[in-house]
Parts: C-alpha cells; structure tokens; sequence
C-alpha cells in the first residue's frame, strides 16, 4: 500500500523502474513521473524497460534516459514495476530476483510484489503518481506533470473513458496549472502517426463485421496485413475502438494474428457490458470495458466463438439493466 511505498523510497536509495513490453502512454508516464519524483528526492534511479520508447512518447522529459535492457541489473534495492499484471510482464531476465514494488491500478493484478499498491479507483497509475508527490510531499514539477498528464489522456482516452473521475480531472487541473499545454501534449502523442498505420487501417477495418443484433463487432489483423503495410505492433493500437463509435455497437474484439493460429485478442465495450470476465476464461484480463486474452484455432471458429461471447456478455448486462429497472418501478409504485 502507499504508505510503504513511502516508508521504503524514504529508507533505500538505488532503485530502478520497469513496465511492461511495448510500453504505452501510461506505462511511460508513470515510469518516468516516478523517475523524476525519485530525482526530486536525490536518489539514484534509472527506468529500465525491454522495449524501446515508441516515437509518440518520446518527447517526454527524461524518455532518452530509459535504458533498453532485457536483464535487470542486480544492484537495485528495489524495483518498482509499474502497471503489469504479473512479474513475467516486464519481460525482463532475473527481476524476481529484486525486491519488488508493484504498483497498478488493475484489479486483477496478481500480487507479485514484496510491496503491492493497487489503486483500481485510479484512472491511470499516472494518477497514483500524482498521489506519491503529494504523499512524499515531492512538488510536482513541470517534468512530472507532463508525464503524468501523458498517462492521464492515453489511459482515460483522452478523459472519454468510464474510468475518468472527478479526481482524474483535478489532477489534470493542477497539471495544466503547472505549465502542461493540453494542445500540444495531445499533438505530440496521437498526431506523431507513421503512414503505415493508416495503411494498416484501411486492412483491418474492410475487415469490420456486426452479428445480427448489430451490438457485436468484430475486427481481424492478420500477420499479412501488417507485413504488407511494413506497420509495427504500436502502429494498430487504438484500432479496436472504431467499432464503439457506432452508437448500437457495445462490445468489440480485435483478433491480432502473432502466429498461425493463435490470436491476441482485445476487447472493448460500452457501459456494463463486462469484457473482463470474457477475458478471464482464457486466462487474460482488464477492465470491465477493456480487456484482452490469448485465443487459439483458425480464424472462423475463434472469431464465432468470441462473438458468441460478447453476444452473452452483452444480454447479461441488459438483463441486469431490466431487473434494476423492474426493482425500481416496483419501488416507486409502492
Ligand atoms: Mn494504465
């Protein structure tokens, strides 16, 4: 929990701070918000990370200071890992071998860490980052603000998604107060496209089907596409949320081919509709309107069968919807 996060950065001095692979606006952010709050305080830290920065992030401060490694260092006294669902997510040799700090705002995080702070009422871990600067009584200096607004816009969708909050907004508030420019972070990060990534956009979306209902969709991304539009794996992230724009769809997959017959699946939906506990049964996980899983077959009986899936997911929750709406009619008629 947080008070022992501040009780061990108080009481050690040489730490190192890693994310999953393909780092994202949030895994960046945080990595380097906390890299900077460290700084503040004079400790030795450096952020280590399998992957390199993906060009939309690195303009943020301190992004030319990540170390790309596939092995951590033995001389850390602790590692904080931030935003990854189990310890094998960094995928970085020998990290079970520090003293771990997990830091994540999922609530199916595995509690791999010495230390565990899980935060799920957190619209990003940038937000938890927030809270450490003013646990550690760290000011928030321009470098921290700009990586943890970064997090804030990438994890929220730019403050669209259901996990944007009254607080998500007052941290973002103060950010801007301390010299954050919305417009220009916002150009940085979602206008900083390659033209492959529009190549493989046209691929996947001629791709886009609906079940009968209209509420299902469902996308493909074949390893030909993206061979063909010479994208990379960042180049389609953001992709399986097209669908959602259509105001009857409320869940989506995306099946993105990484070898003949197995597919990382990402799921998105509307409202209740809960895409988490879809991911669950295959061993995967997120959020109740984000999730993602590994599926195995060929590509009609996986996509028939993660359609029909979404399609229970989503007569649950209008299920759910109707009883409430029964209760409460019989309530106010009583
Ligand atoms: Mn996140």
């Amino acid at each position: 929990m947080l008070s022992q996060v501040v009780e061990l950065i108080e009481s050690k001095r040489r730490f190192a701070i890693t994310s999953h692979i393909r780092p994202d606006g949030d895994s960046l952010g945080s990595s380097l918000g906390l890299y900077w709050l460290l700084r503040a305080l004079d400790k030795d830290v450096e952020v280590i990370m399998r992957d390199p920065v993906p060009h939309a992030y690195q303009q943020l401060p301190g992004a030319h200071n990540v170390r790309v490694t596939p092995v951590v260092d033995p001389t850390y006294h602790a590692v904080f890992v931030i935003e990854c669902s189990d310890i094998t997510r960094p995928g970085l040799v020998d990290l079970d071998k520090q003293l771990v700090v997990n830091i994540d705002h999922h609530s199916t995080t595995a509690l791999f860490g010495t230390i565990n702070w899980i935060d799920s009422t957190a619209s990003a871990v940038g937000e938890m980052i927030y809270n450490l600067c003013k646990a550690t009584g760290v000011r928030v200096t321009k470098e921290i603000a700009e990586c943890v607004y970064t997090a804030l816009i990438t994890d929220t969708g730019s403050f669209h998604y259901s996990n944007t909050t009254e607080r998500t907004f007052k941290v973002a508030s103060e950010l801007v107060r301390t010299g954050v420019k919305p417009a220009k972070t916002a150009e940085a990060v979602f206008a900083s496209y390659p033209w492959s990534r529009i190549e493989l956009m046209g691929a996947v979306l001629s791709t886009a089907k609906r079940d009968d209902t209209g509420r299902v969709a469902c996308l493909r991304l074949s390893m030909e596409m993206q061979h063909n539009a010479n994208a990379s794996d960042e180049d389609a992230d953001g992709f399986v949320n097209y669908p959602l724009t259509v105001g009857e769809v409320e869940a989506v997959a995306l099946l993105k081919e990484c070898e003949p017959g197995m597919y990382r699946t990402s799921l998105r939906s509307k409202g209740d509709v809960n895409v988490a506990k879809v991911a669950e049964q295959f061993g995967g996980g997120g959020h109740r309107n984000a999730a993602g899983c590994t599926l195995r077959g060929n590509w009609d009986e996986t996509e028939t069968l993660i359609v029909r899936l979404l399609q229970e997911a989503v007569s649950h929750a209008r299920r759910l919807r109707e009883i409430t709406e029964d209760t409460l009619r019989t309530e106010s008629a009583a």
